[in-house]
């Protein structure tokens, strides 16, 4: 009988899911035991993975950090928000617009510094309670790095994570520039749990997103912006060309005729956008109980083409669209919690958090 590393729980013979569901309704008692599997009562998160705890350390390879190494919880242990994207220049230029953002200020003489310079694998960012991540490209390299983030989320003792992906995509009937934000992740064969083969058989986890934080992201969407914010699908591929339907690959085995069926098909089927790491980043973060959302930027409508043309000034200003987004939804709730520093802004000192906190809401209500 196959089981999960999840308090032995039993996983279905057939679907090769694990038993331990998150609680579909209100249920006070399916909420308890599913958050005592993935949470301890603090909210810190709890792995689903026996071994860890028995380590005499727990080295993070593609981050170059260790549980013995180095102080986590000190390093770690106020984040609350995980930001991630594909590239290393990305991430960077995240972290210093959402250091200006939320008023973050450096020491005096210091600057930002990519934490896992020595991995060469994946560069890592921190700007108080937020961490600017690169992936790279691919379910396997996004894999791999939520595997050590949950970790050290788990070894910072850090209480209720949230993860956030801000990336680009080909949309479907969408003008390049529009913002997605994913309500699930499908893959090629609109199938919404990620597939892995462990010990010659295959697991399979549902790729579920946050639906309430998806909801409350595209709340932030201003009505002036030049460009629209949507909800919808996002089907999540193993291949730029081939897997997406590109005909401008080296290879293409398929007619326009084809590839146009296909795309209709998704487009039916509510699919908006394609893009190569949602399913992974969907699967784990559900799996690790951590509250997630998908953001990306459409760089081309795939109805109209297979390259993206856009100048480079025009995809760098898209680019900067689910950033902006994100880093709303952020100040908004630091802004709440009372954690703004405003220095950068203008000067705005909270004295108590409670009445700052009031003054926040009665203001709201004239919002
Ligand atoms: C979007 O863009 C990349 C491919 O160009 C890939 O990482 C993705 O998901
Ligand atoms: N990223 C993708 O994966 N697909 C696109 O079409 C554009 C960006």
């Amino acid at each position: 009988m196959p089981t999960c590393t999840c308090e032995n729980r039993v996983v279905d013979e057939e679907s090769c899911l694990c038993q331990l569901k998150l609680p579909v309704g209100d249920g006070e008692e399916e909420m308890q035991e599913y958050d005592q599997a993935v949470r301890y009562r603090d909210g810190s998160v709890r792995l689903r993975n026996p071994n860890i705890e028995l380590m005499d350390q727990d080295i993070l390879y593609h981050l170059a950090l260790g549980s013995e190494s180095h102080d986590l919880v000190e390093m770690f242990g106020d984040v609350k928000f995980v930001c991630m994207g594909g590239t290393p220049k990305r991430m960077e230029q995240f972290a210093h617009f959402i250091m200006k953002e939320i008023g973050h200020k450096l020491p005096a003489g210091t600057t930002l510094l990519d934490i896992s310079q020595y991995s060469y694998r994946y560069s890592m960012y921190k700007v108080g309670p937020v961490l600017s991540i690169s992936h790279g490209m691919g379910i396997p390299s996004v894999g791999i790095l939520l595997h050590e983030v949950i970790k050290l989320m788990y070894h910072a003792k850090v209480r209720d994570p949230v993860f956030f992906r801000i990336g680009t995509c080909g949309g479907i009937g969408l003008e390049g520039g529009t913002v997605v934000i994913s309500e699930e992740a499908v893959d090629g064969m609109l199938k919404s749990y990620l597939e892995l083969p462990v010990l010659g058989k295959m697991v399979r986890r549902p790729a579920k997103l946050d639906r309430q934080l998806a909801r409350d992201i595209k709340a932030l969407a201003h009505r002036d912006d030049p460009y629209d914010t949507i909800i919808g699908k996002t089907m999540c591929t193993y291949d730029f060309y081939e897997g997406q339907g590109r005909m401008d690959g080296a290879f293409c085995e398929f007619t326009e005729n084809d590839k146009m069926d296909y795309l209709n098909k998704l487009h039916k089927a509510g699919v908006v956008n394609i893009e190569m790491e949602s399913l992974s980043f969907a699967a784990l973060t559900h799996h690790a109980g951590i509250k997630s959302a998908v953001v990306c930027v459409t760089l081309i409508d795939r109805f109209k083409g297979d390259q993206v043309l856009a100048p480079k000034e025009v995809l760098d200003e898209w680019q900067i669209r689910p950033q902006q987004l994100i880093a709303r939804y952020i100040t908004r709730y630091l802004q709440r919690k009372g954690r703004l520093s405003l220095e950068g802004h203008g000067s705005m000192c909270v004295k108590s958090p409670r009445r700052f906190k009031l003054v926040q809401q009665e203001s709201e209500n004239y919002d």
